[in-house]
């Protein structure tokens, strides 16, 4: 019993999470893959898998550089505010200056999903509210989740994708 109480404190602890990766500035690949050393080096969340890396259509305001884009399995003990503040630090180290929304930035580290939970508190919208309708964040969370479900829709993160309108250009880089 013992053993097994072991077991679930240090290893089953905390909340699977998605992190949506995009980067379109300063060489957007080498931005990405900086933020995922960040995620797994910190103290409060353990990188559990990675998606591959996509070049990506600019989707919103379309007069900009294409992205990159992928997608990061965490696991943390942390609460999600705490897990946006964590995520938030990153950019900010990575020199992220907030300008125009969906204008170009040199990284962007949104939370899709956290768990199973649902949070509406203005500046932090969980599942992220446009993921069912993006190409560049569904490709790449449906090589690590495509079983999972979105808790609003009760609908798999498959089966949004076939339901998925938006046709701009993702190609799978590494
Ligand atoms: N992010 C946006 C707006 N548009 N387009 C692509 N392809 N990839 C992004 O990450 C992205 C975007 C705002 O966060
Ligand atoms: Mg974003
Ligand atoms: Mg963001």
């Amino acid at each position: 019993m013992r053993q097994t109480e072991d077991f679930r404190s240090e290893q089953v602890r905390g909340v699977i999470c998605y992190i949506g990766i995009g980067s379109n500035q300063e060489r957007p690949l080498d931005q990405c893959r900086e933020a995922v050393r960040r995620i797994a080096d910190g103290s409060s969340m353990t990188l559990l898998r990675c998606s591959s890396f996509y070049r990506t259509e600019p989707v919103g305001f379309v007069d900009q550089e294409d992205f990159v884009n992928a997608v990061a399995e965490v696991r943390t003990v942390l609460t999600a505010r705490a897990l946006l503040q964590a995520l938030q630090q990153i950019e900010t180290e990575m020199g992220r200056v907030r300008t125009t929304r969906w204008g170009p930035r040199i990284i962007d580290l949104d939370i899709l999903l956290f768990g199973q939970e649902v949070v509406q508190e203005g500046d932090l919208v969980i599942p992220h509210p446009e993921l069912h309708r993006r190409r560049f964040v569904l490709v790449p969370l449906n090589e690590l989740a495509s079983y999972v479900i979105h808790p609003s829709f009760g609908v798999s993160i498959q089966g949004l994708m076939q339901r998925l309108q938006d046709e701009s250009r993702v190609e799978r880089i590494v």
